[in-house]
């Protein structure tokens, strides 16, 4: 019998490599999709006649219910999210709902009708906002600095609840940022590889940026459905850390994407606007992943100048001509 998975969040950047993965490892694969008037498949397009889709949302307890019902899942990737920090100061609310209590609405399902499940959850590094100490690990104490790190902390902490309340088999998995060339364009990675390309090919005079110096740990998405994967198949589960354990500023990322067109005065190209400054800021992320190296055996490949060309060569062929 080959196992079955349910992936909440399918379409989007990261569900979709790992729906690919799943599929080859022999998995049959479910994904929840919400109703969208224009629906967005992009990202699975070359899969979803492999994937059975169920309708649901994460803000609603039956869809969710009878999603679990319907695909009987083994293993569980909750990856639903309204996932754009920036989104999260004007719909606090709804970020709440969907990445806060929609993960007791799933752990719900799962108590009820798969306790056995094993479950993933997106935990992000957005948890340690306002770093106590660098590289953040599985003890770095957690100080989140949006409402999307609020309702991820709150998530963090009700699948470690349910792990020890219930015996249930919920590990997190604390995901320094990943990119790839199925990004959503509104991340600083994505905005500027696709911005780049543009102004490479004479269709965009600039972009237009808001803090230059902020510094993340950038890795590679489909290595990091990898580590999702991995923390699963442990008899026991935990929490880890995800991460390249490099820490490199926006500047750095948009000079690299420039110098890749062969535009050395990138400067030329980039205007700064106030609008694009969150109310609070997480000014530096650098993950250590050595527990994950240990025990999952998981480590970063692609680093931050790797990601760079990767992505504006992709983006570069879907600019054409
Ligand atoms: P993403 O591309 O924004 O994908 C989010 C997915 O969630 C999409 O499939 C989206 O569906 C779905 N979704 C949003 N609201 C929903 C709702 N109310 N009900 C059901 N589905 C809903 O995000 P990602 O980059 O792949 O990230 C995957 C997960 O990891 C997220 O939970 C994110 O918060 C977390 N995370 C990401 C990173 C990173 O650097 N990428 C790092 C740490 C943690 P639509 O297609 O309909 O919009
Ligand atoms: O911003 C700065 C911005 O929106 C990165 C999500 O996947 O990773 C992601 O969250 C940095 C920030 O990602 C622009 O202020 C400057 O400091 O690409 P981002 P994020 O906020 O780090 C974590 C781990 C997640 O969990 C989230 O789901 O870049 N920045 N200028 C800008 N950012 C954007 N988006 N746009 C700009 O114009």
């Amino acid at each position: 019998m080959p196992k079955s998975t349910l992936i909440t969040g399918c379409t989007g950047q990261d569900g979709s490599f790992l729906a690919e993965l799943l599929l080859l490892k022999g998995y049959t694969v479910y994904g929840l999709v919400r109703r969208l008037s224009s629906p967005n498949v992009t990202n699975i397009e070359q899969v979803r006649d492999r994937i059975h889709l169920l309708d649901g949302d994460m803000t609603d307890q039956s869809s969710i219910l009878t999603a679990v019902k319907e695909s009987k899942p083994d293993e569980i990737y909750n990856l639903a999210a309204q996932s754009f920090v920036a989104t999260s100061f004007r719909q606090p609310v709804l970020t709440a709902d969907v990445d806060g209590l929609g993960v007791i609405r799933l752990l719900e399902a799962a108590k009820e009708l798969v306790p056995d499940a094993r479950i993933y959850q997106a935990s992000t590094s957005e948890l340690f906002g306002l770093v106590k100490e660098t590289p953040q690990n599985e003890h770095t104490p957690f100080h989140p600095r949006s409402p999307y790190g609020v309702a991820k902390l709150f998530a963090f902490w009700a699948c470690a609840n349910y792990r020890e309340a219930y015996g249930m088999h919920v590990s997190n998995g604390i995901l320094f940022n990943h990119e790839s060339e199925r990004r959503g364009l509104e991340f600083l990675t994505r905005k500027v590889t696709h911005g780049v390309a543009r102004i490479a090919k004479g269709k965009w005079d600039h972009i237009e940026l808001g803090n230059m110096e902020a510094k993340r740990d950038w890795g590679y998405a489909p290595e990091y459905v990898e580590a999702m994967w991995r923390m699963l198949q442990q008899p026991k589960p935990d929490d880890y850390v995800i991460a390249t354990g490099e820490s490199h500023s926006v500047r750095e990322f948009v000079e690299l994407a420039f110098r890749e067109v062969g535009i050395e005065d990138w400067e030329t190209y980039v205007r700064t606007d106030p609008k694009h400054i969150r109310p609070a800021e997480v000014y530096t992320l650098c993950g250590d992943s050595s527990k994950a190296k240990r025990i999952l055996g998981w480590q970063a490949k692609t680093k931050m100048p790797q990601l760079v060309k990767i992505m504006v060569k992709a983006d570069l062929e879907r600019v054409g001509a």
